[in-house]
């Protein structure tokens, strides 16, 4: 069943940039509500957890460099058809190939430095919120 929750993180380059509060503000308009919220920063170590679903992958140890690189905020999101809706509102995976009007159209620089995550699916949209959040943390 799906289920009305999904899992953002704004990025280092994102909020090295200062674009922390216009990527919120597209959030809210696009209707999300924040159930969960944190300004934090990822050791390297935790970023290889969060991201070992792509350890095969040729990027990974890029990824994980440039995860842990700088603060992040991460957020637990709630809409209705939120995994969806959230996916098509970050757009494509590179920002060359995103929709016009998309986070990542306007604030992302580069398939890497992507602006912003987004969970693929409910399954993991729980996952990776449990990963940063208590139960005692969502309201
Ligand atoms: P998405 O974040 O759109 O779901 P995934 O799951 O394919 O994309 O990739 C996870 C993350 O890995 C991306 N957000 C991006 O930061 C990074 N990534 C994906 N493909 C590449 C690539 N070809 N080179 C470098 N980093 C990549």
């Amino acid at each position: 069943m799906a289920t009305n929750r999904t899992f953002t993180m704004i990025k280092p380059d994102a909020v090295a940039k200062n674009y922390i509060g216009g990527i919120l503000k597209m959030i809210n308009d696009a209707g999300f509500r924040v159930v969960a919220m944190k300004y934090t920063k990822l050791s390297a170590e935790a970023a290889g957890k969060f991201y070992e679903v792509h350890k095969e992958r040729p990027f990974y140890g890029e990824l994980v460099q440039y995860m842990s690189s700088g603060p992040i905020v991460a957020a637990i999101l709630e809409k209705e058809n939120a995994v969806a809706d959230f996916r098509t509102l970050i757009g494509a995976t590179n920002p060359k190939e995103a929709a016009e009007g998309t986070i990542r159209k306007i604030y992302a620089e580069s398939i890497a430095a992507n602006a912003v995550h987004g969970s693929d699916s409910d399954a993991n949209a729980e996952i990776e919120g449990n990963f940063y959040f208590s139960q005692l943390e969502r309201y």
